[in-house]
């Protein structure tokens, strides 16, 4: 097999403390050889290029500095401000800014010629996320051949918002450098090729490869799993135990609901907090039989619009507790930090209910992980939104509309009275797929198509298209 080289904005190499992405890229990079690269994460005054290696666990990387200007400018800015709103249908906090576009460009040809030199003739190229959309095409500019391929880990717009952004089609034109393209679910997928073909004259044949502008790119859905083997393992580990023996001591017998997510609005936090309310109200009796424990570690904190979600759910929780907390019961334990996934593992099966409840996400792996740390005799219910793109391939949990208060409070009071029986029948087809369709396999399957040439292909060897349902 191949060299890999793996280009992100960040990069984190390493062992299993880390999440599933970072295992399964550092597992193919330390079987088949090649280089993680990305930025460092570390700002300088004047950008030179130079390249800091280092080998974490087996695995090399290579990263490098960015100006003040540029992290303001593309990271902060065009990453940040413009993109991840708007790709999360959120054109009302989306920012555009010429001089953002501007600076995500520049740095994308940064970090394009600055892996240049690391670039062998054989290797295969695996761009990943927003941050880099246009960096295959600065790489062909350089002259790479290279099979270069590239993952959306976040939703992909439907067209009419998109169409708000004044560059989109210019941006979009630049993805056609790439060889393949992923997105997590069918949705996305096809929300990609709404745009292209109305906005940019593009065809799709029956192999879904979309051409555009005489180029061509092979199209795939394909869903990212976590690292379950090692997160069931993980949840019966000596940290976890503790710690759900902890939080059970905490909980005196109440039911335990639980969220995790980075402090983000795409999260809906601040309509579960409310949807949380409304059950509080409708079950008086539930009151002080239930905790939400909101765990929220704080992300983005140069962004006004982190700042501002962030200010909003300390006072929702302020005005939530201040209005039914008793003597002895807080409704909602807000927890602005970040734990260990050990202990997360622990957290996670001491909950009676997940509640996963994104407005827009790509994925959403909280999801995954809550069903892979469950007690196979007595699991929890995830309640999950329709909007994430883990409902895909995960019907059997509760699926809820995150905007509806009403519909959350249903979905909380039917997960507490929901029978064992049934607990474990939908728990069992979750746990299924979760395994099945694993960090490991979302890998695997995204480089079988990357390294499948797309030339000739379709007459040769039929192109496999990739299943996600
Ligand atoms: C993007 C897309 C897509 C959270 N709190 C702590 C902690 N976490 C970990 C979780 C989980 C990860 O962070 C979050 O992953 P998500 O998938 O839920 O969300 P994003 O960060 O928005 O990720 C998303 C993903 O990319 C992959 O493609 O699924 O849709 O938005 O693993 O456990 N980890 C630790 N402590 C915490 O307090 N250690």
């Amino acid at each position: 097999m191949s060299r890999l080289i793996v280009i992100s904005n960040r990069v984190s190499a390493g062992g299993g403390a880390q999440g599933g992405l970072a295992v399964a890229l550092s597992a193919a990079l330390r079987a088949n050889g090649g280089i993680w690269f990305g930025w460092s994460g570390e700002v300088t005054e004047q950008f030179t290029g130079h390249i800091n290696f280092q080998r974490t666990d087996g695995v090399a990387t290579a990263t490098v500095d960015l100006e003040e200007q540029d992290v303001e400018e593309y990271y902060n800015g065009y990453a940040n401000r413009t993109l991840w709103p708007l790709f999360h249908y959120r054109i009302d906090l989306a920012e555009y800014e010429r001089s953002f576009a501007g600076g995500y460009e520049r740095a994308n040809a940064r970090f394009a010629e600055t892996v240049l030199p690391l670039i062998e003739p054989d290797d295969v190229v695996w761009v990943q996320d927003y941050h880099m959309i246009p960096l295959g095409r600065e790489l062909r500019n350089r002259g790479i051949a290279n099979r270069i391929g590239f993952f959306l880990h976040i939703p992909w717009p439907p067209r009419r918002l998109l169409a708000t952004l004044p560059e989109a089609a210019a941006l979009v034109e630049t993805m056609f450098a790439y060889d393949v393209i992923g997105f997590h679910t069918q949705e996305w997928l096809d929300s990609f090729v709404d745009f292209v073909k109305a906005e940019m004259g593009a065809t799709v044949d029956a192999n879904g490869v979309a051409h555009c502008n005489g180029r061509t790119a092979r199209l795939v859905a394909c869903p990212i799993g976590i690292d379950t083997r090692a997160f069931e393992e993980m949840a019966r580990s000596n940290i976890a135990r503790r710690t759900y023996e902890k939080v059970r001591a905490s909980l005196v017998g109440r039911s335990l609901i639980v969220g995790v997510d980075r402090l983000d609005y795409s999260k809906g936090l601040e309509e579960r907090f409310l949807g949380y309310e409304r059950f509080l109200e409708e079950n008086p009796e539930e009151r002080n039989g239930v905790v939400l424990l909101q765990i929220a570690p704080p992300s983005r904190g140069a962004v006004e619009s982190y700042q501002r979600i962030r200010s909003t759910l300390e006072g929702l929780a302020g005005r939530i507790n201040g209005a039914h907390a008793a003597l002895d019961w807080v409704p909602i334990r807000y927890v602005n930090q970040g734990y260990a996934r050990d202990e997360l593992a622990g957290v996670y099966r001491a909950a009676k209910i997940g509640l996963v409840t994104p407005l827009r996400d790509g994925m959403n792996l909280v999801a995954k992980e809550y069903v892979a740390a469950q007690d196979p005799e007595d699991p929890g219910v995830l309640i999950l939104s329709r909007f994430a793109g883990a409902a895909e391939q995960m019907p059997d949990a509760l699926l809820v509309n995150p905007y509806s208060a009403e519909e959350l409070s249903d979905a909380l009071q039917r997960a507490l009275i929901m029978p064992l029986s049934e607990r474990k029948a939908r728990w069992k087809a979750m746990i299924e797929d979760v395994r099945k369709r694993d960090v490991m396999w979302w890998l695997e399957t995204f480089r079988d198509c990357l390294e499948t040439p797309l030339d000739g292909a379709a007459d040769s060897a039929p192109i496999k298209v990739v299943q996600i349902v």
